[in-house]
């Protein structure tokens, strides 16, 4: 894990060190807008963290709530859900009887099974590779894309460079790579923030890479900010 290529303005990526981690299942799409109003319509939108799981007011919100029922906003269904908080994402993963993925376990996801590798693709990341901000070529997204817009990395994950950022379980710290365990490291007991992960649409090229270590308070909801989850191979 870590910054092999000494690119980054912040200390956190260092120092580079292996780690190992168990089999998973990770989902191969960011969680969608569809997907994340089959729960709310089962369980509500509750208040967890002292917020609603998923920010109805904010404008940048892509879903929508007419009496008891939620739905996307027209043509958003494929898009990934934002706005909503670390524990709406949580809430969400354990329905499905899954969990959010450590940060350990992303970067390893994203970078094909450990490779050295800066951006999932494997090489320079380019418009046709993934949704990062600004529009050009096949990137003609401002905001949000359709997951699976761009060519997967070569486990078959789509969007592990941009579009959304990803909300992982651990807490952050910028020094943990230093105290980090050997084996599924699961991030700081406590902290200010959790760890999110590979950029976004609101995000430059450089942000987008395997490595940087996001961060984002656990009750805040953000337009571009959402989520993927795992489950542990049985
Ligand atoms: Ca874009
Ligand atoms: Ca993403």
């Amino acid at each position: 894990m870590g910054d092999l290529w000494d690119v980054s303005f912040s200390k956190d990526e260092q120092p580079i060190h292996t780690v190992k981690i168990s089999p998973i299942w990770m989902s191969k799409f960011e969680v969608t807008n569809a997907q994340f109003c089959v729960f709310l319509n089962e369980r509500g939108n509750a208040v967890e963290g002292g917020m609603p799981w998923i920010d109805l007011q904010d404008e940048d919100c892509l879903i929508m709530r007419r009496g008891r029922r939620f739905s996307p906003k027209r043509g958003y269904w494929y898009h990934p859900v934002v706005e909503v908080t670390w524990y709406g994402a949580r809430a969400f993963a354990e329905w499905l009887g899954c969990r959010l993925p450590t940060e350990a376990e992303w970067e390893y996801a994203a970078r094909s099974g450990g490779r050295n590798v800066m951006y999932p693709n494997g090489g320079m990341l380019d418009r046709g590779d993934a949704n990062f901000a600004g529009v050009g070529g096949k990137d003609s997204w401002k905001w949000t894309s359709p997951v699976g817009s761009f060519p997967p990395n070569l486990l078959g994950l789509f969007d592990m460079a941009g579009n959304v950022w990803e909300r992982c379980w651990d807490w952050y710290t910028e020094d943990y790579y230093s105290r980090s365990p050997d084996t599924d490291p699961q991030g700081p007991t406590t902290g200010a923030h959790r760890i999110m992960r590979g950029g976004s649409w609101n995000y430059s090229r450089l942000n987008c890479r395997t490595t940087i270590r996001g961060m984002n308070a656990p009750d805040d909801a953000v337009g571009d900010i959402g989520f993927r989850i795992v489950r542990d191979v049985e």
